[in-house]
């Protein structure tokens, strides 16, 4: 392989994994259903870090969980690549870390769930890739005051304590550093996402780009380092990363002169939310596929299994459809 490149820009076809904490509320807490994704159920509801871990931690039980599985179906469905979520904005990590508790070893679950997605997809030679968040609603550094997403942003104590962001960055870049050296060899870093002043050098994101590069010299980012979600950044800006990102939509003239990726769910979200039956149809999708590459992008399309490790059958069904036309009319 030449260019790292030249294997994403003929992928076309990716898998999105939304797994965590919040799969187990499955946009659900006492008894409330969530009206937004089921990812941001914290921010909804306002839930304390402390309450949200307590409940949810002993759910995460991944006991059906079976990667090869998952692993196989992405093959089926033809894609070339696959994201999964190592920490998302709950801050719960889906891998061992040395630097918190707060990961799936100390879950139900009882292990590192990522090392065995990355080895059972490499298998598949389906190329692996790492989501990591920024944001971080668990973390006592991240910042409360004036932050418009935190769940705790109503909470007078808890806004006014006194905050440690520098601990905070530090803690983001040694678990960057983490995931770049105990994994092996890693195709992509999805960064999500910076928004206002939260932005490229807020995460010290020239040094943190210059570890990750040096860990993992052939890596793809993506461009949320310094974007808000769904803009775009000139290829030359130095947190413009490899492709945009445009999120749930594609876009009608693709990007000129950019190179991107539509990340897409198949019902309304990206975590697993069991009464959000409003799915695409497995027609829908194969035509967003064919949109896409014919405008020059690629489609990340999203999976959210269960807290138990299981994909839905509403999806894989759909994925199952999307394999079977491309069998005939795509491209080995
Ligand atoms: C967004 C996140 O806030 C969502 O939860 C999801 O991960 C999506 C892909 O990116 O900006």
């Amino acid at each position: 392989e030449s260019e790292p490149k030249e294997w994403w820009r003929e992928a076309r076809f990716g898998m999105f994994i939304h797994w965590g904490l919040y799969s187990a509320a499955g946009g659900e807490w006492q008894g409330k259903r969530n009206s937004s994704i089921a990812s941001w159920i914290a921010h909804e509801f306002r839930i304390p870090s402390e309450e949200y871990e307590k409940e949810l931690m002993p759910q995460f039980t991944a006991e059906k969980f079976d990667p090869d599985q998952w692993a196989r179906l992405a093959k089926t469905a033809g894609m070339k690549y696959m994201v999964v979520t190592a920490k998302h904005h709950e801050g719960f990590c889906l891998y061992d870390s040395e630097l918190t508790d707060y990961d799936s070893v100390h879950s139900a679950a009882g292990r590192d769930v990522i090392r065995p997605i990355l080895e059972a997809f490499r298998k598949q030679d389906i190329h692996v890739g790492l989501y990591y968040s920024l944001i971080d609603w668990h973390h006592p550094g991240y910042p409360v005051l004036g932050d418009p997403l935190h769940p705790m942003r109503e909470n007078e104590a808890v806004r006014s304590q006194p905050r440690d962001f520098d601990g905070y960055v530090d803690y983001l870049h040694g678990q960057v550093d983490e995931l770049m050296t105990n994994y092996g060899p890693i195709d992509i870093l999805w960064w999500d996402y910076s928004y206002g002043r939260m932005s490229g050098e807020t995460w010290r994101g020239s040094e943190l780009i210059e570890k990750v590069r040096a860990r993992q010299p052939k890596i793809l980012m993506n461009n949320r380092l310094v974007a808000l979600d769904g803009s775009y950044v000139a290829n030359d800006d130095k947190f413009g990363g490899d492709f945009q990102t445009p999120e749930q939509f594609v876009p009608p003239q693709g990007i000129p002169g950019l190179d991107w990726e539509t990340c897409m769910t198949i019902n309304t979200t990206w975590g697993y939310k069991p009464y959000d039956h409003d799915f695409k149809s497995s027609r829908q999708l194969i035509h967003t596929l064919i949109e896409t590459a014919s405008r020059g992008g690629n489609l990340l399309l999203n999976v959210g299994p269960r807290p138990d490790g299981t994909i839905p059958e509403q999806l894989v069904e759909r994925l199952e459809a999307m394999g079977a036309w491309l069998n005939v009319n795509g491209e080995a």
